[in-house]
């Protein structure tokens, strides 16, 4: 199998996990349900979850046992994109090439269908997994997701929009727990379920940090020179408010240069793994030259 498709396979397992773990459409109250499954279902590169199949399969997990964790990392992913949306945060009414959630449905059931997947992502953990297992993926997920790192970094977004300029130190903050921390924990979920030892959940770590520093790269140079059309979300919006990215502070060469380097930082710290790490090279490899 090559790359391509392999990373279908990984695709179409996440889709039928997500069409498997949600709540279903019709369940009570299914307006909220609907906006759960409109807002997860609705496109999306899917690459957290994937990273968390790939992760365990370098541990020998070749069945569906990282699934509920592949889908709860995706629930909180979604429901991130959900509420940086909304007009109180970002304001945007375009996502994964489609209406947002709030303009689809309306902000109170975009909020709530926000906080249900987020919920969620941990009752899928309690559900599937047990003992120590459970604990340390529960552990590891709500770390990434709390105030120290995704909700903290978005907190530190919003506060530099406001000032001015932002410095590196602030923007390093800022990506490293706004973007790379739930990628770092999409790595990490899969290796626990894998039973991966310290050294190498470290590794997975280490590569999710850098990987996670180079896809913010890439999506602020990204936000500055491709379109609408092709993210499938409002391009031009960095410049427009005058925010301070990589781009805006090193200029378009030097982010390039910046977002290979890291990269190739990954690529280091996945080849530390001792089993073969080739698809989350190539993955890694990949999403520096991605086009949305
Ligand atoms: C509201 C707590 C809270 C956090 C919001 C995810 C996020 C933090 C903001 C969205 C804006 C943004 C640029 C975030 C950085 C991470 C990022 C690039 C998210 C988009 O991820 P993709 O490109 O999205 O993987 P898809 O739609 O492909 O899943």
């Amino acid at each position: 199998m090559n790359f391509a498709e392999q990373l279908a396979g990984y695709i179409a397992r996440v889709e039928k996990g997500l069409e498997q773990h949600l709540p279903g459409a019709s369940e009570r109250p299914a307006r909220l349900h609907e906006a759960m499954r409109y807002a997860a279902q609705g496109g999306g590169k899917r690459l957290r979850p994937v990273m968390t199949l790939a992760a365990a399969e370098v541990f020998g997990i070749t069945n569906d046992a990282a699934l509920p964790a592949a889908i709860a990392v995706e629930c909180i992913h979604t429901y991130s994109l959900v509420h940086d949306d909304l007009p109180c945060m970002d304001n945007d009414d375009l996502r994964r090439g489609r209406a947002t959630t709030h303009k689809a449905f309306d902000e109170a059931t975009a909020l709530l269908a926000g906080d249900a997947l987020l919920t969620h992502a941990f009752f899928l953990l309690a559900e599937n997994y047990s003992g120590e297992l459970a604990r340390n993926l529960i552990r590891e997920l709500s770390d990434a997701a709390g105030s120290r790192r995704l909700i903290g970094g978005q907190m530190e977004d919003l506060l530099a929009e406001k000032k001015a300029d932002a410095t590196q130190d602030e923007l390093d903050f800022i990506h490293l727990n706004k973007t790379a921390a739930m990628i770092e924990a999409s790595l990490v979920l899969g290796g626990l379920v894998g039973r991966a030892n310290e050294d190498d959940l470290g590794s997975l770590r280490l590569a999710g940090r850098h990987l996670g520093l180079a896809f913010q790269i890439i999506d602020d140079i990204l936000d500055a020179t491709a379109d609408t059309a092709t993210l499938g979300k409002t391009a031009g919006k960095d410049a427009k408010a005058d925010k301070t990215t990589y781009v805006k502070l090193h200029g378009l060469d030097r982010a390039r240069q910046l977002a290979t380097e890291q990269t190739e930082k990954a690529v280091t710290a996945f080849s530390n793994l001792p089993n073969d790490a080739a698809f989350l090279v190539e993955l890694t490899r990949q999403l520096t030259s991605r086009e949305k």
